[in-house]
């Protein structure tokens, strides 16, 4: 005999109905016309990576936003496939957010001459939002399918051409895996993960005269990268943009080239959600090729990215061939992937409950000694991170611990509210209040109890 489902208690639903509504209203007041924004005053244009997350979320409230929003972000991708990290909201002065379009001076292309955007990507996550969004749209009827099919046929060949820039020019190490050039493509800007790859790469202050940092206008310093990450930050887009964004011979010229376990996770991930989306738009060879690839990539992470001393995986050093030490939350992105082999996955869960995480997971070992409660990506709980981490506990079958992961997630916003990180101690909110990917995410907690497709059995 099965035991009766417990019933949710009546504080339990009005906590959830709070945090709902709260969610909505962040998501209503950061839409601006055509996009998201991730922070009406700390990130005023429309980034890459949160607007996976964003339509993730507005899949629930207003799914034509949803849509509207990843169109936005495909108009302007490159003619070469990469999709920009940022692409810049013309209503913004360029003095709104630094580094700005005329700093980037990235050429006129496509349908957004104007406006433009930046010149490197972020992770690739948008096939699995828009497979999400699509499989939510039969809540909101026949209307919203037919939308939901029309838009997803149209970014399908979008999707794999962002796929494919990704092996085709930045396959930097040779081995299947795509290359960061910029700790910005990572989406964990300043993780201890760089460090030892950042160190040789200049830092050069007295860029911070010539280009006025804004982020410390509007943010704590003590919560944000320091001057010396931010001029190697500067540097490196400078080196990029030296040669107009090309990839070729990038090796030779380039002083940063990092395979990060978690960026080539969501490229496998994407790779998943393509095919099913070539499933249901009838390209059913193509849906095989994209499982395919999705298998390639987990046996080249494994191959590459694993220590099997530390039993989780690390960023790595194109340039020196080197392994970082430090043990991120980034290492448990290949979760991600159903094909992991067992002793990756339980490298992995080890790690994860061991006393140098738990859940929420940090975004950082909390006994490495420059643990840093307040500094982003050294330290502080991301949603985001939590929110990938646990469908990779469901695609695992690990239902327990995702169920426990979960309801830590929404006790940490309920509590401290949308904010873009969270104190691992004591869970007080950090950077941006009112953050969009963190209400769009908690939206997608309270309704989403489903199983991804491709999870292994419990
Ligand atoms: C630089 C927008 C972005 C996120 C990144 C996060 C932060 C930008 C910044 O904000 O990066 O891209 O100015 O620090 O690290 O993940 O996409 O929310």
């Amino acid at each position: 005999m099965h035991p009766a489902t417990p019933q949710p208690s009546a504080s339990v639903i009005e906590m959830s109905a709070e945090l709902w509504n709260s969610a909505a209203d962040v998501l209503e007041t950061n839409w601006s016309g055509d996009h998201m924004v991730p922070s009406r005053r700390l990130y005023p244009h429309q980034w890459s990576w949160d607007t996976a997350f964003t339509a993730i979320g507005l899949a629930y409230v207003n799914p034509a936003r949803a849509w509207r929003d990843l169109r936005s972000l495909f108009e302007a991708q490159w003619p070469d496939g990469r999709v920009p990290h940022i692409v810049f909201d013309p209503a913004t002065a360029e003095s709104g957010y630094f580094p700005g379009p005329a700093f980037w001076g990235v050429p006129a292309y496509g349908k957004r001459p104007v406006n433009g955007s930046t010149g490197i990507v972020q992770p690739p996550l948008h096939a699995v939002a828009a497979w999400k969004v699509y499989r939510r749209a039969a809540a909101h009827g026949a209307a919203c399918v037919q939308q939901a099919q029309a838009e997803l046929a149209w970014l399908y060949p979008r999707l794999v051409a962002q796929q494919e820039y990704l092996i085709a020019r930045r396959d930097l190490g040779g081995g299947g895996l795509a290359s960061i050039v910029h700790p910005w493509e990572s989406g964990l800007d300043n993780s201890p993960a760089w460090d030892e790859a950042m160190a040789n790469v200049p830092a050069d202050l007295s860029l911070l005269t010539t280009f006025r940092r804004r982020d410390l206008d509007v943010a704590d310093a003590a919560h944000r990268p320091t001057d010396r990450d931010y001029a190697r930050y500067v540097g490196l887009v400078l080196s990029y943009r030296a040669e107009g964004y090309s990839d070729t011979g990038l090796l030779s010229r380039h002083d940063l080239a990092v395979e990060c376990p978690s960026f080539n996770a969501i490229r496998g991930a994407a790779e998943l959600a393509l095919a099913q989306i070539a499933g249901v738009l009838g390209r059913t060879a193509e849906a095989a090729a994209h499982r395919e690839r999705a298998h390639r990539i987990t046996t080249a992470i494994v191959a590459h990215l694993w220590n099997p001393r530390t039993r989780t995986f690390h960023a790595r050093d194109v340039r020196t061939g080197k392994l970082s030490p430090a043990r991120c939350v980034s290492g448990f992105m290949p979760l991600l992937l159903p094909d992991l082999p067992a002793e990756q996955v339980e490298g992995i869960l080890a790690e994860v409950r061991s006393e140098r995480f738990g859940f929420p997971a940090p975004s950082y070992d909390r006994t490495a000694t420059d643990f840093d409660t307040m500094r982003y990506w050294r330290g502080p709980v991301w949603i985001n991170m939590n929110w990938l981490l646990r469908r990779g506990l469901l695609m695992h079958g690990r239902r327990d611990e995702a169920e426990e992961l979960r309801a830590a997630m929404v006790r940490l916003v309920h509590r401290n509210g949308h904010f873009e990180y969270f104190h691992p101690a004591t869970g007080e909110g950090l950077g941006a209040p009112t953050f969009s990917w963190t209400a769009a995410l908690a939206l997608d907690l309270l309704a989403d109890r489903s199983v991804p497709a491709y999870a292994k059995a419990a």
